[in-house]
């Protein structure tokens, strides 16, 4: 038993001066492992005599037990130390200024969809999101886009492998599908914006076979034709924060909407230089109108009973004016210094308000 003594109090003073998880568990194996020193003793109890055999077994097995609790609370003690270590590692003070020499930066596509709906967010609006692959139901069909328009055609839409029963789906072409499972799932008042991917078989220096769009859709009781206007005015105003921009509705045609209408705003073209503000020229950035009666009943509204306005816009269009971008397809390079030149400081939030406020808020960290 002098051995079995002697291997307890080593191994538990080796257990006491363990620094580390790694340490604890090379001192299990060397004393409990399959070669262990205590496991070798046990193997040497079948050489002793019964009633000895019994007697350092018994010994034995304490002097186990004892180790393995040791083990145990060593094993607490040191997790505890290692998480505490690595808390104490992982500290951030939140109260230090805004680290300088910072390089990342916000996408103009993101900058440009967070101002608009902060815009339309502070007229009531909530953003509603969809699937990037429709069927075909909620992106023509109920949209009053007949079977054989030219949106449909191969050329201008992805369709994915015809499925089993003939059926294709789509990478929707517009963010209207989404509008259409809003109508779908809601009762009025709805008053929604949705920003997303879009997808048009169409690549060359003015479009990209993905782009972005934001739509709207307003459907109450009484909502008219001067809502629409009112509001859209306020957002072109407020978007190119232009307090006196001109802004016209221009008679158009759109399957999903009737009356529908484009609309422009003032710009001046001078020496081949764009400027938006009053200026004696238009430049169309929206797409509107009021909501088709046959849409809302393909959505289950009566449109006797309801009514609203729909409008859209693409934001690659919108950024590259607000912002002097000049190629479309720079947007999709992924370049750095492309981005670190038009992108946005984290800290640039978009607001709705305007002004010389608004400048010194944003800014003011930047
Ligand atoms: C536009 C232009 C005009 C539109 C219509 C609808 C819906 F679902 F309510 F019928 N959503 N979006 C719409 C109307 C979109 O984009 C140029």
């Amino acid at each position: 038993m002098e051995d079995a003594d002697r291997l307890r109090d080593e191994v538990l003073g080796e257990i006491s001066r363990a620094e580390t998880p790694d340490a604890l568990e090379a001192i299990r194996v060397a004393a409990l492992g399959r070669r262990g020193r205590l496991t070798e003793l046990m193997r040497g109890l079948g050489a002793l005599a019964p009633e000895a055999r019994r007697e350092a077994g018994a010994a034995l097995n304490a002097v186990k037990d004892v180790i393995a609790a040791a083990l145990a609370e060593a094993g607490d003690r040191l997790g505890r130390a290692a998480r505490a270590a690595q808390l104490a590692g992982e500290r951030a003070d939140v109260t230090l200024p805004v680290q300088t020499g910072e390089t990342g930066r916000i996408h103009p596509i993101s900058q440009t969809v967070d101002e608009i709906v902060a815009i339309f967010g502070e007229m009531g609006f909530v953003v509603a999101e969809g699937p990037h692959i429709e069927e075909d139901f909620y992106n023509f069909t109920a949209l009053n886009i007949p079977p054989e328009h030219p949106a449909r055609q191969e050329h201008d839409t992805f369709y994915l492998p015809e499925r089993p029963d003939g059926s294709r789906l789509v990478l929707r072409t517009h963010t209207s599908p989404v509008q259409i499972r809003t109508m779908l799932a809601q009762t009025p008042p709805i008053r929604i914006i949705v920003p997303g991917r879009t997808f048009r078989a169409d690549h060359d220096a003015t479009h990209s076979p993905m782009f972005h769009q934001v739509e709207g859709l307003v459907i109450d009781r009484t909502t008219h034709m001067g809502h629409l206007k009112g509001c859209l005015i306020e957002f072109c105003r407020a978007f190119f924060d232009v307090e006196d921009l001109p802004v016209r509705f221009r008679p158009s045609y759109f399957p999903f909407t009737e009356p529908s209408a484009e609309v422009d705003i003032g710009c001046s073209r001078k020496g081949g230089e764009l400027k938006i503000g009053a200026g004696g020229d238009w430049l169309e950035i929206l797409g509107s109108g009021m909501v088709h009666p046959q849409v809302l009943r393909n959505c289950g509204i009566d449109p006797a009973e309801y009514q609203g306005f729909a409008f859209g816009m693409g934001i690659e269009r919108v950024a590259m004016l607000k912002y002097g971008i000049p190629d479309l397809r720079t947007f999709y390079d992924s370049d750095l210094r492309w981005l670190r030149y038009y992108g946005f400081l984290p800290l640039d939030i978009p607001s709705p308000v305007r002004g010389a406020l608004a400048g010194s808020m944003a800014g003011g960290a930047a």
